[in-house]
């Protein structure tokens, strides 16, 4: 293993060093789907390593990678078997070692995965916990017994009655020893249990050894999961639920939450510099994510919170209606104020769980190019650290699922099978709003160009390929420098070389509007003006001073640029950024 000395870009004018990811932008890689080297159909890491030179060419500073570890791939990868190699679909340790050399010889910096709430049920810590009651890691995990005067192994025999994110009970009775073991994921996704001290210093032990190896940080796996409520106990039963109640509070942001984490940071990241380290939170409040990334409180250094991506959903799992944009301002206006003394957000519209940006917010058909960009400019000039997930940098859309067949992932396939046998079941509702919602929209391959299974794999894909990557790739998107590509590139350069997309204060305006997007970010002097047309119509900006504005330098935009007028109307899908020197906004 021999990392060279790599010298990242510094960005120096932008200041503060150890946080240097502030001005940095984060690109997610999802390996399965972005790169196929060997012909097998599934992307690995030697494809990752020859699709370097696409993302120096973005400009991205960090590549963040799903995991790539031993995994039965129960859930693709998010139950891992083995924490300290690699599963030979996606390559081998060597592989790893010549990605972080190949990604650090080009500037950019490599986060890993880490995913500690559960193990696969396929790890050698849980077989050991399985076999027996007196097993030394028994108490690695959650075992509880039936519910009291239940029969072990008949319904609601479980030991509580939370529902699983993927569906059925948190509760897998297991005949070895008559007893129940916690998952909040799939049955083959077991939690561990954070109250024991040896898991947690397995746990740390693991991510020093990773960090030795030349990582340079952990995007945290539903981190805020890993303190549960004591003694674990029922969740309130809301009408009309069926027979599970909500769980949730009774395992989100947990009493000793706060104080894993801290020790975490003692254990394995005090002492070492310049590391970028997100908790990803589900139900994570402003408050919360305050404390977990006050600098001073030495824990992470943002967290993802899910607010606007509830932002248009609606009754049910996979139900969802129009965004209403006052809603997500209101959302994200809340966060950037929230965390403007300390703390730091990490922004994004699209991860591996998310449907597609551009079909969700914008317009994938007529406006794809224009809404996609207007989406970017609108997320990228906020104050944080912006992520791309791959594929959102060419305008990738949501696939167009036909059948509960092409569906691949666990949430959606557990779901239709636990509701299908359901009285008033509604088979095509249920499509139609799965087709729109579901995880798979993310994880289509990666289009590369316009060739046969797009570039992605000279053998069969693992899942199918959107029909769009005719049109819609890599390829095409690089040779045309207006397209949605070279749109990103000039925002990452904006980050790399502005101190007021970094620094800025955060201003909203308009919170009313149905519209446009429009907020200030103001520093020393220097204000920029951002604004998005969330429509297919023309729609006029009022603001305060909007001639001054118009007349100002126009630092990007996605429409040929007019003549200064009176006033600013913009076009379906706009965005423009004004800069102005002196104390407006
Ligand atoms: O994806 C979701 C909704 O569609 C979320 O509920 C998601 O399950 C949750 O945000 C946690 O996500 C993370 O942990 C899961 C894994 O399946 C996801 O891919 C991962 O991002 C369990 O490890
Ligand atoms: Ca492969």
């Amino acid at each position: 293993m021999s990392t060279p000395t790599s010298t990242f870009p510094a960005h120096a004018s932008l200041g503060d060093q150890d946080a240097w990811w502030k001005s940095a932008v984060v690109y997610q890689i999802y390996p399965r789907s972005f790169a196929d080297s060997n012909g097998d159909g599934i992307g690995d890491l030697p494809g990752i390593i020859g699709k370097l030179d696409y993302l120096e060419q973005l400009g991205v500073d960090v590549i963040w990678l799903s995991p790539i570890y031993k995994s039965p791939q129960d859930d693709n990868g998010y139950d891992i078997s083995d924490y300290q190699d690699i599963d030979p679909m996606f390559g081998t340790l060597d592989d790893v070692d010549r990605l972080l050399d190949e990604a650090h010889g080009r500037g950019i910096r490599v986060v890993m995965d880490l995913v500690v709430n559960h193990t696969s049920d396929e790890h050698p810590w849980f077989i050991e916990s399985r076999s027996s009651k007196d097993n030394p890691k028994r108490d690695w995990y959650w075992w509880r017994p039936a519910r009291e005067g239940m029969e072990p192994g008949t319904p609601g025999a479980e030991p509580t009655n939370w529902s699983s994110f993927f569906s059925g009970s948190t509760w897998e009775y297991d005949e070895t020893t008559g007893e129940y073991y916690l998952h909040l994921f799939s049955k083959r996704q077991p939690d561990l249990n954070w109250e024991n001290p040896e898991v947690r210093h397995a746990v740390y032990e693991m991510m020093n050894w990773w960090l030795d190896r030349g990582i340079d940080g952990f995007r945290m796996d539903v981190i805020n999961l890993i303190s549960k409520v004591l003694p674990l106990k029922d969740g309130i039963v809301h009408e009309g639920e069926g027979r599970f109640g909500d769980g949730f509070p009774l395992f989100t942001n947990g009493p000793r939450v706060h104080e894993f984490m801290q020790e975490m940071y003692r254990e394995v990241f005090e002492g070492r510099d310049k590391l970028l380290n997100v908790g990803e939170m589900p139900g994570v409040t402003i408050d919360e994510a305050k404390l977990f990334t006050d600098p001073a409180r030495k824990e992470l250094d943002m967290v993802f919170h899910f607010e606007h991506m509830g932002v248009d959903r609606e009754w049910g799992k996979f139900g969802h209606t129009k965004l209403h944009l006052p809603d997500l301002k209101a959302i994200l206006g809340r966060w950037q104020e929230g965390l403007e003394e300390s703390g730091w957000n990490s922004l994004y519209w699209n991860n591996h769980d998310q449907p597609r940006v551009v079909s969700r917010f914008g317009n994938d058909g007529e406006y794809r190019v224009e809404s996609a960009k207007m989406l970017a400019a609108i997320l990228h000039l906020q104050r944080g650290t912006p992520y791309i997930y791959q594929g959102e940098e060419i305008g990738m859309t949501n696939m167009p699922f036909a059948s509960f067949d092409d569906f691949q992932d666990i949430e959606a396939r557990n779901y239709y099978a636990a509701v299908k046998e359901t009285p008033g079941f509604d088979p095509d509702a249920l499509l139609a709003n799965m087709a729109k919602s579901t995880r798979d929209n993310a994880r289509t391959p990666m289009q590369w160009d316009a060739s046969e299974h797009a570039g992605f794999t000279e053998g069969t894909p693992w899942m199918a390929i959107n029909p769009n990557y005719r049109d819609i790739n890599a390829d095409a998107a690089v040779a045309d420098e207006h397209s949605v590509f070279h749109f990103y590139r000039k925002l990452i350069d904006l980050r790399h070389t502005l101190p007021v997309v970094v620094n800025g204060d955060f201003r909203m305006l308009l919170p009313e509007d149905e519209r446009i997007y429009a907020y200030t970010r103001s520093l020393d002097g220097t204000t920029m003006l951002v604004l998005g047309n969330f429509s297919d119509d023309e729609a006029p900006v009022e603001i305060d001073d909007v001639d001054a504005w118009a007349a100002s330098e126009l630092v990007i935009g996605n429409y040929p640029a007019q003549e200064p007028a009176s006033g600013i109307t913009l076009r379906p899908w706009e965005t423009r950024v004004y800069l102005r020197e002196g104390d407006a906004g």
